[in-house]
């Protein structure tokens, strides 16, 4: 079983995160801010993998330092879980729809970190999630993963659903991607190396 969990201690926040790539069973998710609980679960019922992620941040702030630091750890765990990363698919795509809404990410797990993003909020909070903070986690996520992630929302106007579509779509395009393919030999690089 592809496994992996780390705990995180700073001075703005306590982050434990772990992950089973190869059994979906368990997904709890308890960050203090709801919308963003909805949002973890949601990536990990469509990636099709199992997460536990308990975060205890300085709320009292606001929700930054919870979300990035969420996001931090979740990407060192799924980059750790991965392991040496043969016959995975590599690459996943995934187009969302959400009523008016239309997302789309592609990423490639290619030890390039890289995130392209493109997709803008009219509501600047939901709940006591900030939303300028969607960009902020795909960052960490993608740099402490090493993917390179391309996430846009094509159009849509709803700002929850717009959100909403953008984890949909990472955790299918994650499901793709993690996924042992047994007509891949070794890893999927002609360098023969994913770092
Ligand atoms: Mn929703």
């Amino acid at each position: 079983m592809r496994t992996a969990s780390k705990t995180r201690k700073t001075n703005e926040t306590f982050i434990e995160v772990a992950c089973n790539l190869d059994d979906n069973k368990n997904v709890a998710i308890e960050t203090g801010v709801g919308f963003f609980d909805h949002m973890l679960e949601l990536l990990a019922r469509h990636g099709r993998f199992g997460l536990t992620v308990k975060a205890d941040g300085d709320l009292h702030i606001d929700s930054h330092h919870t979300v990035e630091d969420v996001g931090i750890v979740l990407g060192q765990v799924l980059k750790e879980a991965l392991g040496d990363k043969k016959q995975i698919n590599r690459y996943g795509h995934a187009y969302v729809p959400m009523d008016e809404t239309l997302g789309f990410v592609s990423l490639d797990i290619s030890g390039r970190p890289f995130l392209a993003f493109d997709a803008t909020f009219d509501n600047q909070k939901l709940g006591s999630f900030d939303t300028e903070l969607v960009r902020e986690f795909f960052q960490a996520f993608a740099f402490q993963s090493g993917i390179t992630l391309h996430a846009r929302v094509l159009y849509g106007i709803n700002t929850h659903h717009k959100i909403e579509a953008l984890f949909k779509a990472t955790g299918r395009a994650l499901s793709e991607a993690i996924r042992v393919n047994p007509d891949i030999e070794g890893v999927n690089s002609t360098k023969g190396l994913i770092e």
